[in-house]
């Protein structure tokens, strides 16, 4: 049986949910964050080296990066999910399977991490210095950056209901974290992006997402 580790509030709710959107049999285990530092508990790199999450355990195999674990568990249960390497839709499928991940995340963090030097963990005394900084890096580099890839994406949106093909792929499923991350962090202002919103509403009304809202607990980037 599948084994799926996931992590509270994080990017592992796109693994669990396309296991509810196909039905798959397997066992959840749930890892809270660290109440501190908010990373994954050092007992994760048991599992495996890097300590991040999702993982899946299947047997002797063990998966991380969570647009390999979807691919394997569609390649096995759900093949309908992907793109043939033979249809025109193939590269458009792989482009939106790779940019979730490599292009439009790390921007994101870099706010994230960089939204942490204004609050409570900096000791007040510098803390308005390094407040400073990071409104500095968020003004020249990372608020433009996040503004352009959003309007890469509402732009994309306003002419396809979704991403790779006419119909709801694997892709999908793993370009919905972005989206709602940035949302729910406010990292967008909602009404520059109709688009982006009612997909990402769409998206998180749908039945599986609810019922992997349920089991995997609370998640801070779900619907407000
Ligand atoms: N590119 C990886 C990223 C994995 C990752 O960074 N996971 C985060 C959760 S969103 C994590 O485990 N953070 C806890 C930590 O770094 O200790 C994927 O898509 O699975």
């Amino acid at each position: 049986m599948i084994e799926l580790h996931y992590l509270a509030h994080s990017r592992s709710q796109r693994v669990l949910w396309f296991a509810e959107e196909i039905g798959l049999e397997y066992q959840l285990i749930i890892h809270q964050r660290d109440p501190v530092t908010r990373l994954a508990k050092p007992e994760v790199r048991d599992i495996h080296p890097l300590g991040k999450l999702p993982i899946l355990v299947e047997g002797d195999l063990i998966l991380a990066e969570s647009a390999v674990i979807l691919e394997y568990m569609a390649r096995r249960h759900a093949p309908d999910w992907l793109i043939d390497s033979t249809d025109s839709d193939y590269w458009n499928f792989q482009y939106w399977m790779h940019y979730a991940e490599a292009s439009m995340m790390p921007p994101l963090l870099v706010r994230l991490i960089f939204s942490m030097l204004k609050g409570p963990a900096i000791p007040a005394l510098i803390r308005p210095l390094t407040k400073r900084i990071a409104n500095q890096v968020d003004q020249t580099f990372t608020n433009p950056q996040i503004q352009t890839h959003f309007e890469f994406v509402e732009a994309h949106l306003n002419q396809n209901e979704w991403f790779a093909s006419d119909q709801i792929t694997l892709a999908d499923v793993q370009m919905l974290f972005p989206l709602e991350a940035a949302l729910a962090k406010r990292s967008i202002q909602p009404e520059a992006f109709p688009n982006v919103v009612s997909y990402v509403q769409r998206l998180q009304a749908r039945p599986a997402y609810q019922r992997a809202l349920s089991k995997g607990g609370p998640y801070e980037f779900g619907p407000v």
